[in-house]
Protein backbone atom coordinates (compact mmCIF):
# COMPACT_ATOMS: atom_id res chain seq x y z
CA UNK A 1 0.00 0.00 0.00
CA UNK A 2 1.19 3.82 -0.62
CA UNK A 3 2.14 5.39 2.12
CA UNK A 4 0.65 8.78 2.88
CA UNK A 5 1.51 11.16 5.57
CA UNK A 6 -0.47 13.41 7.74
CA UNK A 7 1.81 16.08 9.24
CA UNK A 8 0.37 17.56 12.17
CA UNK A 9 2.29 21.43 13.07
CA UNK A 10 3.34 21.45 9.27
CA UNK A 11 4.29 25.27 10.19
CA UNK A 12 6.30 24.72 13.05
CA UNK A 13 10.19 25.10 13.09
CA UNK A 14 10.60 21.49 12.63
CA UNK A 15 7.28 20.62 11.11
CA UNK A 16 7.95 22.86 8.17
CA UNK A 17 11.31 21.43 7.19
CA UNK A 18 10.10 17.94 7.68
CA UNK A 19 7.28 18.15 5.56
CA UNK A 20 9.39 19.21 2.69
CA UNK A 21 11.41 16.21 3.30
CA UNK A 22 8.45 14.07 3.12
CA UNK A 23 7.57 15.50 -0.12
CA UNK A 24 10.99 14.79 -1.59
CA UNK A 25 10.65 11.09 -0.27
CA UNK A 26 6.89 10.24 -0.82
CA UNK A 27 5.97 12.81 -3.60
CA UNK A 28 3.79 15.86 -2.76
CA UNK A 29 0.71 14.08 -3.36
CA UNK A 30 1.16 12.07 -0.46
CA UNK A 31 1.91 14.43 2.31
CA UNK A 32 -0.85 16.72 3.53
CA UNK A 33 0.65 19.63 5.50
CA UNK A 34 -1.81 20.69 8.46
CA UNK A 35 -1.99 23.40 10.88
CA UNK A 36 -4.06 26.01 12.44
CA UNK A 37 -3.17 28.20 9.69
CA UNK A 38 -2.53 27.81 5.55
CA UNK A 39 1.39 29.44 4.98
CA UNK A 40 1.02 31.40 1.79
CA UNK A 41 4.73 30.30 0.78
CA UNK A 42 3.48 26.70 0.90
CA UNK A 43 3.35 24.55 -2.19
CA UNK A 44 1.03 21.10 -1.34
CA UNK A 45 -1.71 20.11 0.04
CA UNK A 46 -2.70 21.77 3.25
CA UNK A 47 -5.69 21.06 5.43
CA UNK A 48 -6.46 23.47 8.43
CA UNK A 49 -6.79 21.21 10.97
CA UNK A 50 -7.23 22.41 15.04
CA UNK A 51 -5.70 19.13 16.68
CA UNK A 52 -7.62 19.32 19.75
CA UNK A 53 -10.43 18.23 17.22
CA UNK A 54 -10.60 14.46 17.07
CA UNK A 55 -13.28 14.88 14.74
CA UNK A 56 -10.99 16.74 12.29
CA UNK A 57 -8.29 14.72 12.25
CA UNK A 58 -10.26 11.98 11.27
CA UNK A 59 -12.28 13.76 8.56
CA UNK A 60 -8.82 14.34 6.95
CA UNK A 61 -7.24 11.01 7.37
CA UNK A 62 -10.01 9.43 6.01
CA UNK A 63 -10.38 11.56 3.06
CA UNK A 64 -6.75 10.74 1.91
CA UNK A 65 -6.32 7.85 3.47
CA UNK A 66 -3.61 8.56 5.10
CA UNK A 67 -1.28 5.47 6.37
CA UNK A 68 1.42 7.39 9.03
CA UNK A 69 0.96 10.64 11.30
CA UNK A 70 3.63 13.17 12.52
CA UNK A 71 2.49 14.68 15.29
CA UNK A 72 4.81 17.80 15.51
CA UNK A 73 1.91 20.29 17.46
CA UNK A 74 3.07 21.12 21.29
CA UNK A 75 3.44 24.01 23.36
CA UNK A 76 7.23 24.36 24.19
CA UNK A 77 9.20 24.77 27.35
CA UNK A 78 9.37 28.62 27.94
CA UNK A 79 6.24 29.66 26.38
CA UNK A 80 3.97 26.59 28.29
CA UNK A 81 5.54 28.05 31.79
CA UNK A 82 3.18 30.93 30.62
CA UNK A 83 -0.29 28.96 31.12
CA UNK A 84 0.37 25.26 32.72
CA UNK A 85 -2.76 23.80 33.09
CA UNK A 86 -3.56 24.69 29.11
CA UNK A 87 -0.12 23.70 27.81
CA UNK A 88 -1.14 20.42 29.54
CA UNK A 89 -4.77 20.33 28.22
CA UNK A 90 -3.18 21.45 24.74
CA UNK A 91 -0.23 19.38 24.31
CA UNK A 92 -1.82 15.81 26.12
CA UNK A 93 -5.47 16.59 24.50
CA UNK A 94 -3.83 16.58 20.41
CA UNK A 95 -1.73 13.68 21.22
CA UNK A 96 -4.23 11.24 22.51
CA UNK A 97 -6.66 12.59 19.57
CA UNK A 98 -3.83 11.46 17.26
CA UNK A 99 -3.34 8.03 19.08
CA UNK A 100 -7.27 7.55 19.17
CA UNK A 101 -7.66 7.93 15.32
CA UNK A 102 -4.44 6.29 14.86
CA UNK A 103 -5.96 3.18 16.44
CA UNK A 104 -9.29 3.07 14.95
CA UNK A 105 -8.31 4.07 11.56
CA UNK A 106 -5.42 1.38 11.56
CA UNK A 107 -2.96 4.11 11.09
CA UNK A 108 0.63 1.77 10.22
CA UNK A 109 3.03 4.11 12.04
CA UNK A 110 2.82 7.37 14.21
CA UNK A 111 5.64 10.08 15.11
CA UNK A 112 5.57 11.59 18.51
CA UNK A 113 8.18 13.96 18.95
CA UNK A 114 9.47 14.29 22.95
CA UNK A 115 12.72 16.29 24.00
CA UNK A 116 15.29 16.24 26.27
CA UNK A 117 13.00 18.20 28.69
CA UNK A 118 11.98 15.05 29.80
CA UNK A 119 14.53 15.22 32.09
CA UNK A 120 15.21 16.72 35.28
CA UNK A 121 17.16 16.83 38.78
CA UNK A 122 16.84 12.68 38.87
CA UNK A 123 18.65 12.10 35.76
CA UNK A 124 22.67 12.69 35.58
CA UNK A 125 23.68 15.94 33.89
CA UNK A 126 26.53 14.60 31.76
CA UNK A 127 26.13 11.61 29.40
CA UNK A 128 22.46 10.82 30.37
CA UNK A 129 20.92 7.57 29.70
CA UNK A 130 17.55 6.74 27.74
CA UNK A 131 16.89 4.90 30.92
CA UNK A 132 17.55 7.53 33.22
CA UNK A 133 14.85 8.74 35.82
CA UNK A 134 12.33 11.34 34.68
CA UNK A 135 11.07 13.86 37.16
CA UNK A 136 10.39 17.28 34.93
CA UNK A 137 10.29 20.73 36.33
CA UNK A 138 8.12 21.99 33.34
CA UNK A 139 4.69 21.48 32.07
CA UNK A 140 5.96 20.82 28.71
CA UNK A 141 8.74 18.44 30.43
CA UNK A 142 5.64 16.49 32.26
CA UNK A 143 3.82 16.06 29.11
CA UNK A 144 6.01 14.91 26.65
CA UNK A 145 7.21 12.20 29.63
CA UNK A 146 3.43 11.78 29.99
CA UNK A 147 3.36 11.33 26.21
CA UNK A 148 6.06 8.25 25.49
CA UNK A 149 4.78 6.32 28.07
CA UNK A 150 0.65 6.59 26.49
CA UNK A 151 2.86 5.99 23.12
CA UNK A 152 4.34 3.00 24.65
CA UNK A 153 1.04 2.17 26.43
CA UNK A 154 -0.61 2.44 22.79
CA UNK A 155 2.17 0.12 21.35
CA UNK A 156 1.76 -2.44 24.41
CA UNK A 157 -2.20 -2.52 24.70
CA UNK A 158 -3.06 -1.98 20.55
CA UNK A 159 0.10 -2.82 18.95
CA UNK A 160 0.03 0.36 17.41
CA UNK A 161 3.55 1.30 15.72
CA UNK A 162 4.29 4.59 17.92
CA UNK A 163 7.78 5.75 17.29
CA UNK A 164 9.61 8.26 19.32
CA UNK A 165 13.04 10.81 19.33
CA UNK A 166 13.85 13.12 22.12
CA UNK A 167 14.94 15.67 20.36
CA UNK A 168 17.74 18.35 21.48
CA UNK A 169 17.24 22.06 20.92
CA UNK A 170 17.11 22.30 16.90
CA UNK A 171 19.08 24.74 14.83
CA UNK A 172 18.05 25.19 11.54
CA UNK A 173 18.06 28.69 9.30
CA UNK A 174 14.61 27.21 7.05
CA UNK A 175 12.12 28.19 9.93
CA UNK A 176 12.08 30.06 13.15
CA UNK A 177 11.65 28.13 16.87
CA UNK A 178 9.00 29.47 19.09
CA UNK A 179 8.65 29.34 22.82
CA UNK A 180 11.92 27.12 23.86
CA UNK A 181 14.48 27.40 26.22
CA UNK A 182 17.29 26.67 23.15
CA UNK A 183 15.73 28.92 21.02
CA UNK A 184 18.17 31.51 21.67
CA UNK A 185 20.79 28.98 19.28
CA UNK A 186 19.15 29.96 17.06
CA UNK A 187 18.36 33.98 17.34
CA UNK A 188 22.14 34.19 18.36
CA UNK A 189 22.74 33.45 14.23
CA UNK A 190 20.23 35.55 13.00
CA UNK A 191 21.43 38.54 15.31
CA UNK A 192 24.86 38.01 14.26
CA UNK A 193 24.57 37.82 10.36
CA UNK A 194 22.17 41.34 11.16
CA UNK A 195 25.34 42.62 13.06
CA UNK A 196 23.16 43.68 15.80
CA UNK A 197 24.17 43.16 19.40
CA UNK A 198 22.65 40.10 21.09
CA UNK A 199 20.89 39.75 24.73
CA UNK A 200 21.16 36.18 25.51
CA UNK A 201 18.26 34.83 28.38
CA UNK A 202 20.76 31.96 29.51
CA UNK A 203 24.13 32.31 31.26
CA UNK A 204 27.16 32.04 29.32
CA UNK A 205 27.97 28.48 30.38
CA UNK A 206 24.72 26.83 29.92
CA UNK A 207 25.79 24.24 28.13
CA UNK A 208 23.11 22.39 26.57
CA UNK A 209 22.55 19.34 23.78
CA UNK A 210 21.90 20.79 19.91
CA UNK A 211 21.15 18.81 16.78
CA UNK A 212 21.74 20.57 13.32
CA UNK A 213 18.36 20.70 11.60
CA UNK A 214 20.18 18.48 9.00
CA UNK A 215 20.79 15.93 11.62
CA UNK A 216 17.20 15.92 13.27
CA UNK A 217 15.43 15.80 10.34
CA UNK A 218 17.56 12.42 8.96
CA UNK A 219 17.04 10.87 12.95
CA UNK A 220 13.56 11.33 12.38
CA UNK A 221 13.36 9.65 8.80
CA UNK A 222 15.79 7.05 10.31
CA UNK A 223 13.77 6.13 13.17
CA UNK A 224 10.80 5.85 11.05
CA UNK A 225 12.33 3.43 8.50
CA UNK A 226 13.86 1.20 10.68
CA UNK A 227 12.62 -2.50 10.87
CA UNK A 228 9.70 -2.82 13.59
CA UNK A 229 12.05 -5.72 15.18
CA UNK A 230 15.01 -3.32 15.81
CA UNK A 231 13.11 -0.69 17.98
CA UNK A 232 13.42 -1.98 21.51
CA UNK A 233 12.70 1.51 22.44
CA UNK A 234 9.11 2.39 22.88
CA UNK A 235 8.67 5.09 25.16
CA UNK A 236 11.53 7.15 23.71
CA UNK A 237 15.06 7.32 22.24
CA UNK A 238 17.98 9.60 23.22
CA UNK A 239 19.72 11.47 20.55
CA UNK A 240 22.70 13.65 20.79
CA UNK A 241 24.32 16.40 17.88
CA UNK A 242 26.49 18.26 19.87
CA UNK A 243 26.57 20.28 22.94
CA UNK A 244 27.68 23.72 23.85
CA UNK A 245 27.64 26.83 25.54
CA UNK A 246 26.26 30.10 24.91
CA UNK A 247 29.75 31.69 24.92
CA UNK A 248 30.93 28.79 23.05
CA UNK A 249 28.51 29.67 20.05
CA UNK A 250 29.54 33.29 20.08
CA UNK A 251 33.19 32.11 20.23
CA UNK A 252 32.67 30.19 17.14
CA UNK A 253 30.72 33.44 15.22
CA UNK A 254 33.52 35.61 16.49
CA UNK A 255 35.51 33.48 14.33
CA UNK A 256 33.32 35.35 11.51
CA UNK A 257 32.20 38.59 13.23
CA UNK A 258 34.86 39.40 15.14
CA UNK A 259 32.76 42.38 16.46
CA UNK A 260 29.57 40.64 17.33
CA UNK A 261 28.91 41.86 20.90
CA UNK A 262 26.83 39.73 23.59
CA UNK A 263 25.01 40.84 26.91
CA UNK A 264 24.19 37.44 29.12
CA UNK A 265 20.71 38.41 30.94
CA UNK A 266 19.91 35.38 32.52
CA UNK A 267 16.17 35.35 32.96
CA UNK A 268 13.74 32.30 34.23
CA UNK A 269 14.65 30.19 31.15
CA UNK A 270 17.85 29.57 32.90
CA UNK A 271 16.35 27.86 35.48
CA UNK A 272 14.89 25.34 32.89
CA UNK A 273 18.11 24.94 31.45
CA UNK A 274 19.71 24.59 34.32
CA UNK A 275 17.92 20.92 34.77
CA UNK A 276 18.47 20.01 31.78
CA UNK A 277 21.05 17.94 30.38
CA UNK A 278 24.15 18.82 29.17
CA UNK A 279 25.18 16.29 27.35
CA UNK A 280 22.95 12.75 25.97
CA UNK A 281 24.03 9.21 25.85
CA UNK A 282 22.50 8.11 22.41
CA UNK A 283 23.95 4.75 22.41
CA UNK A 284 20.70 2.72 22.26
CA UNK A 285 19.87 4.62 18.97
CA UNK A 286 23.25 4.37 17.98
CA UNK A 287 22.94 0.27 18.19
CA UNK A 288 19.23 -0.20 17.35
CA UNK A 289 19.08 1.96 14.30
CA UNK A 290 22.71 3.17 13.73
CA UNK A 291 22.18 7.06 14.97
CA UNK A 292 25.04 9.25 14.10
CA UNK A 293 24.91 12.31 13.98
CA UNK A 294 26.97 14.65 11.38
CA UNK A 295 27.36 18.21 11.88
CA UNK A 296 29.48 19.76 14.89
CA UNK A 297 29.76 23.51 15.92
CA UNK A 298 31.85 24.69 13.06
CA UNK A 299 29.53 23.02 10.52
CA UNK A 300 26.48 24.46 12.26
CA UNK A 301 28.25 27.98 12.35
CA UNK A 302 29.21 27.90 8.95
CA UNK A 303 25.79 26.73 7.25
CA UNK A 304 23.79 29.32 9.28
CA UNK A 305 25.69 32.35 8.55
CA UNK A 306 26.23 31.20 4.98
CA UNK A 307 22.27 30.56 4.45
CA UNK A 308 21.11 33.46 6.47
CA UNK A 309 23.47 35.98 4.83
CA UNK A 310 21.98 34.33 1.55
CA UNK A 311 18.63 34.58 2.72
CA UNK A 312 18.76 38.36 4.42
CA UNK A 313 20.47 39.13 1.07
CA UNK A 314 17.53 38.16 -1.52
CA UNK A 315 14.90 39.01 0.90
CA UNK A 316 13.48 35.59 1.29
CA UNK A 317 9.82 34.77 1.62
CA UNK A 318 10.36 32.34 4.18
CA UNK A 319 12.01 34.65 6.54
CA UNK A 320 9.63 37.33 5.68
CA UNK A 321 6.98 35.21 6.99
CA UNK A 322 8.49 34.40 10.00
CA UNK A 323 10.27 37.28 11.02
CA UNK A 324 7.51 40.18 10.56
C1 LIG B 1 12.50 23.76 24.07
O1 LIG B 1 13.51 24.45 24.33
O2 LIG B 1 11.46 23.79 24.72
C2 LIG B 1 12.59 22.78 22.91
C3 LIG B 1 13.01 21.44 23.38
C4 LIG B 1 14.39 21.20 23.84
O3 LIG B 1 12.21 20.55 23.38
N1 LIG B 1 13.48 23.27 21.93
Amino acid sequence: METVVLVIGANGQLGSVLTESLQQKYGNDNVIASDLRPKDTFEGIFEVIDATDRDRIQEIVVKYKVTQIYHLAAILSAKGEETPLRTWDINMKTLFNVLEVSRTQHIDKVFFPSSIAVFGEGAPLEQTPNNAYLDPATVYGISKAAGENWAQYYYLRYGLDVRSIRYPGVIGYQSLPGGGTTDYAVDVYHKAVLEEDFNCFLKEDATLPMIFMDDAIRATLEVMDAPKKDISIRTSYNIAGISFSPAEVVAEIRKLYPDFKVQYQPDFRQDIASRWPKTIDDSVAARDWRWKPEFDLEMITKTMVEKLREQYKTGSKNLETLLF
